[in-house]
């Protein structure tokens, strides 16, 4: 029989013994602990009394859900317990110091996808750690590439910890009868050539020339410029898109587009993009702007939005090629993102 290490043996295992390390992996398993207590409120979900909104917005403007406001709470509760200088959470406007001595910077992003929860529909938690630089608040404001570590807890038909550390990628899932993750997929690899996309297309006549381009030739099919047939999934909650990706190939764009606020895309760089970049790239997959690697883009703000194309990389480099042929289509002060020329397709 396979033996399958808990995640405190997987990590203990010993791959480099510098303190830094030794300070990530403590942050790995403070924010499990808080991950096992929320999948558990999530999974008795009305019985637990958590549904409903709690009254509050977030720094977005979003109304925040009872459940929003209990994950951040578990979550910073967490961070509080483990080596962390500050924490920049989606629910939070400006980042929080907690022990300033300490070696570490997290960006987190306490339930993704809550609005899912009433549906039934997997939801997460993603986070993003980096050493903490001279200055603790200017370690957000660096490029994705100074992550040491990055993840998410997927709450779905299984509970499961997807987690890039040490240039690799496994998964781990909670096991319900010993409430302890394990180990169950080593170094995970996005599969190359899946003819698959995920995108809101509600959104198309919004979108720029590019997306359009994009996505019409993989509707055009066998028969297209693409030469096959491509099939379209969209859940509507990142973790699970990046999870499938992750499992089975393809690709999948949030863009930019011309709706009120959507100009920069709809999701967040620090918590979201980052992250999720740093997970396909450990596991040979891509992540792109369309226009420049995530993972070398800093954040100007804590909340940040960034276009995100991500899952394999060959056909994140096929989007990307599309933006350098297209002309854009609409401005914002992130030239040459969106620099005008007027070009619509
Ligand atoms: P929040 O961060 O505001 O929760 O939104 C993120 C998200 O739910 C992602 O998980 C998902 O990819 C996206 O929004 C879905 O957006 P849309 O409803 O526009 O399709």
């Amino acid at each position: 029989m396979e033996i399958r290490p808990a995640l405190h043996a997987h990590l203990e295992w010993p791959t480099q013994h510098s303190p830094l390390r030794a300070a990530t992996v403590a942050v790995i398993e403070a924010l499990a602990g808080a991950a096992i207590e929320l999948s558990r409120i999530i999974a008795a979900g009305p019985l637990a009394g958590m549904v409903g909104e709690s009254g509050g917005v977030n720094p977005d403007g979003d109304r925040q859900k009872t459940i929003d406001i209990v994950a951040d709470r578990l979550m910073r509760d967490a961070l509080r317990a483990a080596p962390v200088a500050a924490v920049v959470s989606e629910e939070v406007e400006l980042p929080e110091t907690l022990d300033p001595d300490a070696s570490l910077c997290v960006a987190i992003d306490p339930l993704d996808g809550s609005a899912n929860l009433e549906n039934n529909i997997s939801i997460g938690t993603i986070f993003s750690i980096r050493p903490k630089g001279n200055d603790i608040i200017s370690t957000f404001f660096e490029p994705g590439t100074a992550q040491c570590a990055a993840g998410c807890f997927i709450y779905g038909p299984q509970t499961v910890l997807v987690l890039a550390l040490d240039q690799r990628v496994d998964c781990f899932t909670l096991d319900p009868r010993t409430g302890e993750f394990v180990l169950t997929a080593r170094d995970l690899r996005v599969p190359q050539d899946t003819p698959e996309f995920a995108i809101n297309a509600s959104n198309r006549r919004h979108w720029s020339g590019q997306v359009r381009n994009y996505i019409d030739e993989c509707l055009a099919g066998v028969n297209g410029e693409r030469g096959q047939d491509f099939n379209m999934r969209w859940i509507g909650s990142l973790v699970a898109e990046a999870y499938r990706i992750l499992m089975r190939g393809g690709v999948f764009l949030y863009p930019a587009d011309a709706r009120q606020g959507y100009r920069e895309g709809r999701l967040r760089l620090l918590y979201e993009a980052h992250p999720i970049a740093l997970i396909m790239e450990w596991a040979g997959g891509a992540a792109s702007s369309g226009r420049s690697r995530i993972l070398e883009l800093s954040a100007r703000t804590p909340h940040q939005r960034v276009p995100l194309i991500m899952g394999s990389a060959r056909a994140v480099r096929d989007v990307d090629a599309i933006h350098l042929t297209v002309e854009p289509l609409f401005e914002s002060s992130d030239a040459p993102l969106f620099a005008r020329r007027g070009l619509f397709r």
